[in-house]
């Protein structure tokens, strides 16, 4: 498998389910900032992958697949023993995808003005709505060390990528020490050290 990606972007998230799955993948960075999209080796990034964004997983029969919670679905499901998403069809599978669909569409594009808008009104907005979140997922984390429970899935080098963006944005997570500590847990975990690296983040 390829994983395509741009440091520290959404694309982590897949990246740090690669590594903890322990199978063989590469990587090819995306230069996301200009037009044309291009990968590291020159390759048109449209051309691949027509939505032109980060995440695009590759597959070894040379298909792509998009969309963050399906690339997570898809890899940990290659490894069922390391237990990265439980199984299909039980109500455990089903509440992870509740809670990767809330970490998708509240978490991961709450953080969208952020980084995108010019209007502090708009960036203001955008963050008291994200505390609301983080409010959420505190009280989730004040009572389990993982979304799931008691262990480690793939939402959770999810929320670690998504919470991690805080510090590019100089937004503290000061009032929220329970995911202060979880994100501290979880970057000691030698997959998202090694993904970390790899993506020259560390
Ligand atoms: N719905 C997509 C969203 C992916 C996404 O937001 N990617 C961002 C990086 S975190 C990106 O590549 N943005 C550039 C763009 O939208 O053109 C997913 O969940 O995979």
């Amino acid at each position: 498998m390829k994983l395509y990606y741009s440091p520290g972007a959404c694309s982590l998230s897949p990246h740090i389910a690669l590594a903890e799955s322990g199978l063989p993948y590469t990587f090819e960075k995306v230069n996301l900032r200009a037009e044309p999209r291009l990968t590291e080796s020159g390759a048109d990034y449209r051309a691949l992958n027509p939505k032109g964004y980060v995440p695009a997983l590759q597959l070894d029969n040379g298909e792509f697949l998009t969309e963050g919670p399906a690339l997570l679905q898809y890899i940990a499901d290659q490894v069922p023993e390391r237990q990265l998403v439980p199984a299909n069809g039980t109500m455990a599978r089903y509440r992870l995808q509740e809670m990767l669909n809330f970490l998708s569409t509240e978490v991961h594009k709450g953080f969208a003005p952020l980084f995108r808008s010019q209007d502090d009104t708009v960036k203001e907005a955008a963050w008291q709505q994200l505390t609301t979140r983080f409010d959420m997922l505190a009280q989730v984390l004040a009572k389990q060390d993982y979304l799931l429970g008691d262990s480690y899935s793939v939402a959770d080098g999810y929320l670690f990528t998504c919470l991690s963006w805080t510090k590019y944005l100089n937004r503290s997570l000061d009032a929220w020490p329970v995911l202060q500590a979880y994100v501290g847990r979880i970057g000691e975990r030698p997959a998202v050290m090694r993904a970390m690296q790899e993506e020259g983040l560390l």
